[in-house]
């Protein structure tokens, strides 16, 4: 294993399903020096917003350092002959079911191997599922049907050489912002390189777009049905390939021909145009992600996308293919390890009795599950009808991130025993959990993660482990010995787990899987710690390329199947009650359920607040006036959320992202609002199509707040973010207080502090600042509408001697606010760049990046500069 040593350590970032690979080198202070590693092939030194910042998220201050029951430190004894004493007797009771595991695709791939092992072959029950059944599931599930294997058949490469590249449901400029940063690269190389957009919204991806599909919800299968009707008649099938090897054409042709371009939404020239950029180059890369699985249709929508890459034989070859993009650092991973309730190790067959006896075999374990386990909502389903007796929760936060969350929250709170592996124990799920086990983190662990073109990469230790905190695979080797199968789980270090994994991948070759990387089976510990990133499959039968340029499908005749797809809309349907489609998902600086991303300043700048993306004339239609809060709820749940007005959202559907919990928020789990309606097939809840009634929220006084120290709020709502010195805080509620002083020394708690108080009762404004040896440590600005102050400069003043300058609330002449953060590298604001437009006449990205160094580093912030460009020149044509 490496060691500590104050060379940088060349390991893999813990976000995105890009896998880049980061250079981390300790600085002294308890945080990281990070660069990008130029040697990595996923991303050749670049980073985004989000991996630069890691140094900034490694600090201890809330994380949990030892074992709790009930609150109460714990000794790891203790905790874990608990956790065993319970698992044991649910087990005893009511059988192998009566307990279940729901993990990540953040673990790293020997975590979840260890998981699986355990789950599957020693408590003999299927109910291992993974956060990846809420993003990957529909994608497994299509490619399963249409190549009998979970493979993703090209590279990134592939961008690179590509003519044509869709992205559909995918928000790749903030989600995957290093291959958005590559197809740019490719498009200014190759300015002939169109790319195309298919997603409701006008996301920061479209700034690349040739052409934008704004599609109506639901309305890709109907697409690409349209697409393969107009393959078939412009006699672009290939058929020779179709003919050696695809079966299934005619039905699927017959269906597409049948289907309704009209469920698009989109203008007979749009869907010309998008044909015939599709039809007229070879090399298309259909890259898809949540736009397409989080749907109740969603793998039917993959096998429209698969259906037309094989009726013209466009698949495993340079350049071409479909692409579904991995969300979670080890997504694929965990796919590979079968970490999915219905999914063995090594991508055999739960349902398949030679497979699982193969496995058993060489596990030599006592109880194998007889077949597939609980998916995701049915498993939190039988949580709450008290069928599951003991839950443990690793890496993941369903209480925040599963449909019908507050359902879920309470499922957990019933359910007899919960045990949380977690960071800290700060979270929404852990806080309703009997025992929180404290695991080690990204950049304390050692093992190994694949990224989106089945590329596997090395995640390096470069700290120590905090405090009491233990390895994932570790903790459940401890928990394993307790029950009993010590000698099953005595594994030196995550090395002697991947051998294990990598014998195990070659028993699988053998039976005619893909997933076969035989040949690291024998590999020393300082081969494992030396391991450069490779593409599986690695055995003497392939080693690495891509898959079925020349067929060879892994179905019982090697040929790959189309199917006959019949589009379906959303299940929630609209109505005079619920009148608009919530769509949720991310922005560029956050990540999840934020409890890495929120403890960066930087990162907290960019979107510092739970909102909601309405287009105007709705907004105006439902006297939402500008910055204003919403309530926003159906039968499910409620939210509140701020009004952001924009027209990149199409009337009639609202846009919300998935980020804010109640530790940073009073009602910003937009899952709440998410009911579990899943695919048939997949199980993946439909994630982006909610229906939901919105009203304002009738706010008697709107406040702003910084604090030097972390609050949480009393009143109707409040969000909160890090600011350098501290915390922002937003506040509004329903009913003024009486005692503005009052209400702040509580709001601090700060009792002893010296109040400096400015009431302007007419207008309904108060200002108050807490000082303590006379610097600034709190400052609350309150009105009767949302709040104007400069946000920045205020969060600036803090720690300061400077309260005029604070209660005034704006900066003066010599200090101009920078705005909200737009370049989170360099820290520029969106009014620095509109001035230097303005001042300098600035006219490109390029340019901006010169004067300012903005958009300079990772490049994440482009095509908002991109955008603030184009605002600043149409209102120059306005004036
Ligand atoms: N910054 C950041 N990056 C991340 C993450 C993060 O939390 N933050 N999470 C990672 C993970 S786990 C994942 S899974 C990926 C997700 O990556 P993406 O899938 O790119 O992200 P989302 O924002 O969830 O959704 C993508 C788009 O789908 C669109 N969409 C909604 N409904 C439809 C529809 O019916 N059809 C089509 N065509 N589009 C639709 C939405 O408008 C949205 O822009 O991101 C990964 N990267
Ligand atoms: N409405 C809506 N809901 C969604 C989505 C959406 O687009 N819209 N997207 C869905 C998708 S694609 C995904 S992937 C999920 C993500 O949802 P979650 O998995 O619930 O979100 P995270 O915040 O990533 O949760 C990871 C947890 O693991 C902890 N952790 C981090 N590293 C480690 C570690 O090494 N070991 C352990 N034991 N713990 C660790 C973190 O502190 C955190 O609490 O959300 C899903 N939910
Ligand atoms: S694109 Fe960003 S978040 Fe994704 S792996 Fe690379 S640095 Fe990490
Ligand atoms: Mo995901």
């Amino acid at each position: 294993m490496t060691a500590i040593t104050e060379s940088a350590i060349c390991t893999t970032c813990p976000y995105c399903g890009v896998g880049c690979g980061v250079t981390a080198r300790p600085d002294g202070a308890g945080g990281l020096e990070i660069r990008g590693d130029k040697a990595h092939p996923a991303n050749e030194g670049r980073l985004c917003s989000k991996g630069s910042a890691l140094g900034e998220t490694v600090g201890l201050e809330d994380r949990l350092l030892a074992p709790q029951i009930g609150g109460q430190e714990a000794s790891w004894d203790t905790a874990l002959d608990l956790v065993a004493s319970k698992f044991r007797a649910a087990i005893a009771e009511h059988g192998p079911d009566a307990v279940a595991f729901y993990v990540s695709g953040q673990l790293l791939t020997e975590d979840y191997y260890v998981a699986n092992k355990l789950m599957k072959g020693f408590i003999g029950s299927g109910n291992i599922d993974t956060n990846s059944r809420l993003c990957m599931a529909s994608s497994v599930a299509g490619h399963r049907r249409a190549f009998g294997t979970d493979t993703v058949p090209g590279l990134y490469e592939d961008f690179d050489q590509a003519e044509v590249i869709v992205l559909v449901g995918s928000n790749l400029a903030w989600c995957h912002p290093v291959l958005y940063q590559r197809i740019a690269a490719a498009k200014s190389a190759r300015p002939d390189l169109r790319v195309v957009v298919v997603d409701p919204r006008r996301t920061a991806t479209c700034d690349l777009a040739d052409l934008h599909l704004a599609i109506a919800p639901g309305g890709d299968a109907a697409l690409f049905n349209g697409l393969l009707a107009q393959i078939a008649a412009t006699g672009a099938v290939n058929a020779a390939y179709v003919a050696a090897h695809v079966t299934g054409f005619p039905e699927a042709l017959a269906a597409a021909q049948a289907s309704d371009p009209a469920l698009t939404g989109l203008s007979d020239a749009d869907l010309a145009a998008f044909y015939r950029l599709w039809i007229g180059s070879e090399k298309v890369v259909t890259v898809y992600s949540q736009g397409i699985n989080q749907s109740s249709s969603g793998t039917d929508k993959v096998n429209a996308i698969l259906n037309c890459h094989l009726a013209t034989g466009r698949i495993g070859r340079p350049g071409m293919g479909p692409f579904s993009v991995t969300g979670q650092p080890n997504a694929m991973g965990g796919r590979e390890v079968g970490g999915l309730a219905n999914m063995l190790a090594c991508h055999l067959d739960i349902e398949n009795a030679d497979h699982r006896g193969a496995v058993q075999g060489f596990w030599q374990s006592p109880a194998m599950a007889p077949g597939p386990g609980l998916k995701a909502v049915d498993m939190f389903r039988a949580v709450e009808a008290g069928q599951i007796k003991a839950l443990w929760v690793i890496c993941t936060n369903p209480a925040v991130s599963m449909p019908e969350a507050d359902r879920v929250r309470a499922a957990i709170a019933g359910c007899d025993f919960v045990v949380v592996s977690d960071l800290t124990a700060q979270t929404d799920t852990a806080q309703l959990a009997d025992v929180v086990l404290p695991a080690t983190g990204w950049g304390e662990k050692d093992g190994t993660v694949t990224n989106s073109e089945r590329r596997i990469s090395r995640q390096r230790a470069v700290l120590p482990p905090p405090g009491q905190a233990r390895h994932d695979w570790q903790i459940l080797c401890d928990f394993a010995a307790r029950m009993g199968w010590g000698a099953w789980f005595d594994y030196a270090n995550p090395a002697a787990i991947f051998r294990e994994y990598a014998a195990l991948s070659g028993v699988a070759g053998a039976l005619g899987r893909d997933f076969d990387i035989s040949d690291l089976a024998t590999l020393s510990d300082a081969d494992y710690a030396a391991l450069a990133p490779f593409t599986w499959p690695q055995s003497a039968r392939k080693r690495g390329g891509r898959f079925f340029a020349e067929g060879q499908f892994y179905t019982p005749d090697a040929r790959a199947r189309m199917l006959p797809i019949v589009p379906r809309l959303p299940q929630s349907a609209l109505s005079p009650d619920t009148p608009f489609r919530l769509n949720t998902g991310r922005v560029r600086d956050h990540w999840h359920t934020m409890t890495r991303t929120v403890k960066s300043a930087r990162l907290s700048q960019h979107m510092g607040e739970p909102y909601l993306e309405i287009h105007p004339r709705d907004a105006a239609r439902l006297g939402l006036g500008p910055a204003v809060l919403a309530e926003v709820s159906n039968t499910h749940g409620t939210a509140l959320l701020r009004v952001l007005e924009s027209a990149r959202v199409p009337q009639g559907s609202v846009f919300a992202p998935m980020h804010w919990t109640a530790q940073t928020a009073s009602a910003g789990r937009v899952d709440a609002l998410v009911p579990a309606t899943v695919d048939p097939v997949s199980g993946q809840p439909e994630s982006k199509a909610a229906t939901v009634r919105i009203a304002p929220f009738k706010a008697a006084w709107y406040g702003f707040a910084v604090s030097v120290q972390d609050v949480t709020p009393r009143c109707d709502y409040w969000a909160k973010a890090r600011s350098k010195a501290g915390w922002r805080i937003e506040l509004a509620g329903r009913d003024r207080p009486e005692d503005w002083e009052a209400f702040a020394l509580d709001l601090f708690g700060r009792a002893e502090a010296q109040a400096i108080t400015m009431i302007d009762q007419a207008r309904g404004l108060a200002r108050v600042a807490l000082l303590q040896e006379g610097r600034v440590v709190a400052a609350l600005f309150v009105a009767p509408e949302p709040v104007a102050v400069s946000r920045g400069h205020v969060a600036a003043l803090l720690g300061a001697p400077d309260q005029p300058a604070l209660l005034a609330g704006r900066a003066g002449a010599d200090r101009p606010d920078p705005g909200a953060t737009i370049c989170a590298c360099f820290d520029v604001g969106v009014n620095t760049v509109l001035a230097a437009i303005a001042n300098q006449g600035l006219a490109s990205v390029e340019a901006i990046g010169v004067a300012l160094r903005a958009g300079t580093n990772c490049g994440s912030c482009r095509p908002e500069l991109a955008a603030l460009l184009a605002q600043a020149r149409s209102a120059e044509a306005a004036a």
